[in-house]
């Protein structure tokens, strides 16, 4: 009876998915943010501890936490870890001198019990400036080709202009868990 209550709960009110929004200070994690939800770019301040907005997409409610990322306050992302599907893993693709650092980051993220059931989408961000590293770059810097413990997808896009934003989103809904 619950599960069944349970399912007609979610057909009426939209099933929720929690997403979190990682990556380096700087790379783009608030403008992608406020980019799907509100579909414009606001002037952003650096976050210190989160911020957390509703995304209703197709009858799915994502709940995205965009999370801090200077150094000083990665350590408290573990405290937001349970019950996530999504980890959407923002890199600023002008940022070269950071990729061994954000590789670092995420093969810890991966390793986590806590996400062992997440399933990964790299956005491959600030394609509009020049020299930035293309998707396929990135892609074979951060090895992705050798996770094998996690869906994973990686995404170019621009936060400033929106491209490429709405096709990692369109890739979540369809592989949410349910
Ligand atoms: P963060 O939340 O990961 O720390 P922010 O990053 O969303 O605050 O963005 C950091 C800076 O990068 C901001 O510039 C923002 O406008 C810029 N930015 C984010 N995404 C893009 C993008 O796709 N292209 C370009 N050109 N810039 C982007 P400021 O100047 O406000 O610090």
């Amino acid at each position: 009876m619950g599960i069944l209550f349970a399912k007609l709960w979610n057909m009426f009110s939209g099933e929720e998915h929690k997403v979190l929004i990682l990556g380096l200070d700087n790379a783009g994690k608030t403008t992608i943010l406020y980019q799907l939800t509100m579909r414009e770019v606001v002037h952003t301040t650096p976050t210190i501890g989160s911020n957390v907005e509703e995304l209703k997409w197709k009858n799915m409610k994502f709940v995205m936490w965009d999370l801090a990322g200077q150094d000083s306050l990665r350590p408290s992302w573990t405290c937001y870890y349970s019950g996530t599907q999504f980890i959407v893993l923002v890199v600023d693709c002008m940022d070269r001198d950071r990729v061994p650092l954000v590789k670092e980051e995420l093969y810890k993220i991966l390793a986590h019990e806590d996400l062992r059931k997440a399933n990964l989408l790299v956005f491959a961000n600030k394609q509009d400036l020049k020299g930035a590293m293309s998707a396929s770059e990135l892609s074979s810097l951060l090895n992705l080709t050798s996770i094998k413990t996690h869906r994973w997808q990686i995404q170019a896009c621009s936060a400033l202009t929106g491209e490429g934003l709405f096709k990692g989103l369109e890739w979540m809904a369809n592989h949410v868990t349910r």
